[in-house]
C-alpha cells in the first residue's frame, strides 16, 4: 500500500505538537520536583522525615534537562541533593517518599534515608553524603563500561564545592587519559554550604578549569531548561559518539537553606529574591503561555495532578513498614543472613 506524504502544513503542526508535548513534559518534570521538595521539607519541620535534608528548589531545569538526555543504559551518580534527579530519572516518588521515611518500601528498603537514593532498575548510583565521592565512582562505571564495549554513558552531577576535592582532580584526569565516557556536571549554586565560590576558587571560570585536562567543556545558564536540554545534548552525544568526557558546567541557584541546619548568614534575603525572578518553573511557565503553549487553566491542572501524585507518596510513606529491630545487623557484616 502506498504511503501518504505529509503536506507541509501537516509536518509543520505535527512538529508543533510535538514540541508542546515536549515542553509541557519538561515544565512538569521541574514542578514534581518543586512540589516533592515542598512537602519533604513540611514533612521534616513535623520530625516525620528526620535526619539531613537537602532540597533542591531552584535548580530544577539542571537535572531535567540534562536527564532528559539520557539513554535507559546510562547511569547517573548524583549528590545529597539528589531527590530531583532520582525522580525525573523514573523512580517513583513514592519510593522516594518512603525512603526519606526510612521505611522497608523506600527504593534503598530504608537503609539509605534522603542523602542515599539508590535504585538498580534505572542506574541510579545514588546519593552519597560525601563531596565529590560520586566522581571517581562515575569514572568507574565509565570505564567498566568501556571495557564491556557497551555504549553507556555515566552522567555525574556534584556542586561547585566539589571542584576543591583531589577526587575531581584525580577523576577529570584519568577520564580524560583514558578516554572515559562521563559527562560530568557542576551543578553551580555559588555557595558549597557557607562559603561562597569566589572566597574557595583561585579559578572561578570552570571551563578553563575542566580545559587544563583537555577536556571538552562548556557553561550553561542552569536556570534555563531548554538552554540546559540543548547544551546537555550535545555534551551527551559527544561523550557517548567519542568515547569522551565532558564537562558542563550549570550556573543556577539554591533557595533553600543548605540543609535543615543553617542559619543562612553567608548571603541576604534580597539576594534570594533576585534569583527567585529568574525561577526555572515560572519564566519557563510564562514563557509557554505566550507562545500560546500552555494556558492558566493547563498550568493549573499540572499542579493539580502533581499535587495529587505528592499526596499519594506521602500516603505510601505513612503506611509504610518499619524495619523490625531483628534487622538490625543485616547488611552490615558480610557473614550476616541476607
Ligand atoms: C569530603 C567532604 N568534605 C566536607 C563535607 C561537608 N559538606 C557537606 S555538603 C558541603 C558543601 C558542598 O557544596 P557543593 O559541592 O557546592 O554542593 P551543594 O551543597 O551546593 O549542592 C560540605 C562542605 C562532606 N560532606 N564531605
Amino acid at each position: 500500500m502506498a504511503t501518504k506524504k505529509k503536506t507541509p502544513a501537516k509536518k509543520k503542526s505535527s512538529r508543533k505538537s510535538r514540541e508542546k508535548e515536549q515542553k509541557r513534559h519538561l515544565l512538569h518534570q521541574m514542578i514534581r520536583i518543586r512540589q516533592m521538595e515542598e512537602k519533604a521539607y513540611e514533612l521534616y519541620t513535623q520530625e516525620k522525615i528526620r535526619g539531613f535534608l537537602h532540597l533542591y528548589d531552584g535548580e530544577e531545569a539542571v537535572a531535567v534537562g540534562v536527564i532528559e538526555n539520557l539513554q535507559k543504559e546510562d547511569s547517573i551518580v548524583a549528590t545529597y541533593r539528589e531527590h530531583g534527579h532520582a525522580l525525573v530519572r523514573g523512580v517513583s516518588m513514592e519510593r522516594i517518599m518512603a525512603e526519606m521515611y526510612g521505611k522497608l518500601e523506600g527504593c534503598s528498603g530504608g537503609r539509605g534515608g534522603s542523602m542515599h537514593l539508590y535504585d538498580k532498575e534505572t542506574n541510579f548510583f545514588g546519593g552519597s553524603a560525601i563531596v565529590a565521592n560520586g566522581l571517581p565512582m562515575a569514572t568507574g562505571v565509565a570505564l567498566a563500561y568501556k571495557r564491556q564495549q557497551k555504549e553507556a554513558i555515566a552522567c555525574c552531577f556534584f556542586g561547585e564545592g566539589a571542584v576543591d576535592e583531589g577526587e575531581f582532580h584525580e577523576s577529570m584526569n584519568l577520564a580524560a587519559l583514558w578516554k572515559l565516557p562521563v559527562l560530568f556536571v557542576c551543578e553551580n549554586n555559588l555557595y558549597s554550604m557557607g562559603m561562597p565560590f569566589e572566597l574557595a576558587e583561585s579559578e572561578t571560570d570552570l571551563v578553563t578549569k575542566a580545559r587544563s585536562y583537555k577536556m571538552k567543556a562548556s557553561s550553561v545558564n542552569g536556570m534555563d531548561v531548554l538552554a540546559v536540554l540543548q547544551e546537555a545534548r550535545k555534551a551527551v552525544a559527544y561523550a557517548r559518539d567519542n568515547q569522551q568526557p565532558y564537562f558542563l558546567e550549570c550556573r543556577t541557584y539554591r533557595y533553600r537553606a543548605h540543609s535543615m541546619f543553617d542559619p543562612e548568614r553567608y548571603r541576604s534575603k534580597e539576594e534570594v529574591q533576585e534569583w527567585k525572578k529568574k525561577d526555572p518553573i515560572t519564566t519557563f511557565a510564562e514563557k509557554l503561555k505566550k507562545e500560546q503553549l500552555l494556558t492558566d487553566e493547563e498550568l493549573q491542572h499540572i499542579n493539580r495532578e502533581v499535587a495529587g501524585e505528592v499526596a499519594q507518596a506521602v500516603q505510601f510513606a505513612e503506611e509504610g513498614t518499619d524495619e523490625p529491630i531483628e534487622n538490625l545487623s543485616q547488611f552490615v557484616y558480610s557473614n550476616s543472613k541476607n
